[in-house]
């Protein structure tokens, strides 16, 4: 298996993190967003989309972190990470899918303003608006020209503060009764939405889940997992650019 990713980036963690729970082994290719690695023609070939992460397998290209993972959960169910229960996969579903229409937008303009304005801003201009020009996604395309041009003001990061308060919440009232999101067991619930909750200790909202024990207690049992270091970098490290090539 090869796959196309970044250290830092959330949805790259969630693919590593169900690889490295499941002991499948894979070649990586790292791609530095903010040097446009993913705008390179190559790249494009692969995702016309310009986004990470990207799985070859068996001659099949996968775009989609939500999608892959599934994948890799049906073609190696050897390690399960979804439940025997309709109900209860019909609710791993539900928390995927939250991740992927909500958190992953939500912690965007956060996490630029930590770990992209700074270099974008000491790009030559034009050679930055020229990059930008050529991300595919026009709503992409205006967060980094935000980024690259005004700045992004405190006001503008309100409405994910607000989400990613409510995520924590519901995380709090999911693990009221259960050790996980869905259950006595891990699932693919829980892989997706780590690496948003360690996100928050970088954006400077960690504050949040030490106010939820239950929260808190969850994001330490999956951090011991052997699987966990594996995936992820360390918490909060996301301005140190990753030495791997
Ligand atoms: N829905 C996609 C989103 C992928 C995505 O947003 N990837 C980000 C990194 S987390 C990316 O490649 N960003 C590049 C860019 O903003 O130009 C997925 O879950 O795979």
């Amino acid at each position: 298996m090869e796959l196309y990713h970044s250290t830092h980036s959330t949805c790259s963690q969630k693919v590593r993190l169900c690889l490295a729970e499941k002991g499948l082994s894979w070649t990586g290719h790292h791609l530095n967003l903010r040097k446009f690695d993913q705008l390179e023609p190559e790249f494009l070939k692969l995702n016309p989309k310009g986004l990470v992460p990207v799985l070859i397998d068996q001659g099949h290209t996968l775009t989609e972190s939500r999608v892959i993972n599934e994948y890799l959960e049906e073609a190696y169910p050897q390690v399960p990470l979804m439940p025997s229960d309709p109900h209860a996969r019909a609710e791993v579903r539900l928390w995927s899918k939250y991740v992927d229409d909500i958190l992953t937008d939500a912690v965007k303009l956060p996490s630029f303003v930590k770990n992209i304005q700074p270099e974008l801003q000491s790009m030559a201009p034009a050679h930055a608006l020229a990059m930008i020009e050529r991300i595919p996604d026009p709503r992409i395309q205006a967060r980094w020209r935000l980024a690259a041009t005004v700045g992004i003001s405190p006001n503008d990061l309100a409405p994910s503060h607000a989400l990613l308060k409510d995520m924590v919440q519901r995380m709090a009232h999911a693990l009221t009764h259960q050790p996980w999101l869905c259950g006595e067991q891990l699932t693919l619930a829980d892989i997706d939405i780590a690496p948003f909750v360690q996100r928050l200790v970088r954006i400077d909202l960690f504050h949040l889940v030490l106010a939820q024990p239950q929260v808190l207690d969850w994001y330490t049992r999956i951090r011991a997992r052997t699987a966990y270091p594996l995936a992820m970098p360390e918490p909060g490290s996301e301005g140190v650019q990753p030495l791997i090539a």
